[in-house]
């Protein structure tokens, strides 16, 4: 049996189920994986889940291993409204200001120019993601503050792991992407959360058993 789930994680997944934000079915994965569950963060647009997932952001960045920063930094596109609700609630809950940065996927060669807008991306980085499953997106986000001279990463947050298998080995992607890139890596709910809210809930024993299925096949072995 399972460790009784956070009331804060156990709304947050509720609501998630409500606006289709975390989906049930067979979805094929950016990694080719095809999985049970699927998070999509574009579905956070209600102003009560982006504020909740703003909030435990901000927590995350605040009260973990994550150390002091200077910008935020959200890949596009999912990544940049999260970016911006993230420093408001930062400001507002915690009195941390830190201005928060993006790329842009298509480079523009007029007007300002360049890839990059928001804050100057120099100083102390967090990347602000939304799943991981392989490592593959978060390395994108590492890639570009890495190519940037004033920039140092150091720190990522995430709102779901998927505690999965990463690209070189049967550990997670998250403590591969922490060894190789020696930053802290923190989630905010895993997948053995939604585990536990299915569990809890009932009524969804086809679902919660696909999710094990999945989880025994591609889950990170610790
Ligand atoms: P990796 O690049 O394999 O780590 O997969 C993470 C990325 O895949 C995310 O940034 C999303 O673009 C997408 N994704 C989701 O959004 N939600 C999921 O539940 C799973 C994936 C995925 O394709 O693995």
């Amino acid at each position: 049996t399972m460790a009784p789930l956070d009331p804060a994680k156990r709304a947050f997944i509720e609501a998630a189920i409500a606006n289709n934000a975390l989906l049930f079915g067979s979805f094929e994965l950016k990694s080719g994986r095809i999985s049970p569950y699927f998070f999509n963060a574009g579905n956070i647009y209600s102003a009560s889940l982006i504020d909740a997932a703003a909030t435990a952001y901000a927590n995350i960045l605040t009260s973990s291993r994550i150390p002091e920063f200077d910008v935020l930094f959200g890949p596009a596109y999912k990544g940049i409204p999260l970016a911006a609700v993230t420093v408001v609630a930062l400001a507002r809950e915690h009195k941390r200001e830190v201005g928060f940065a993006y790329n842009r996927k298509e480079k523009k060669d007029h007007g300002e120019g360049g890839s990059l807008v928001g804050a100057p991306l120099k100083g102390r980085i967090v990347i602000i993601d939304d799943v991981i499953t392989s490592g593959k997106a978060v390395r994108e986000a590492i890639d570009i503050i890495a190519s940037s001279p004033e920039a140092k990463l150091v720190g990522i947050v995430q709102l779901i792991d998927r505690q999965e298998k990463g690209r070189d080995s049967d550990t997670s992607a998250i403590q591969e992407v922490e060894k190789e890139f020696k930053v802290p890596v923190e989630p905010i709910m895993a997948v053995g959360d939604i585990l536990s809210y299915l569990e809890e809930k009932g009524g969804m024993e086809k679902e919660l058993e696909a999710v094990k299925v999945y989880h025994e096949k591609y889950g990170a072995v610790r």
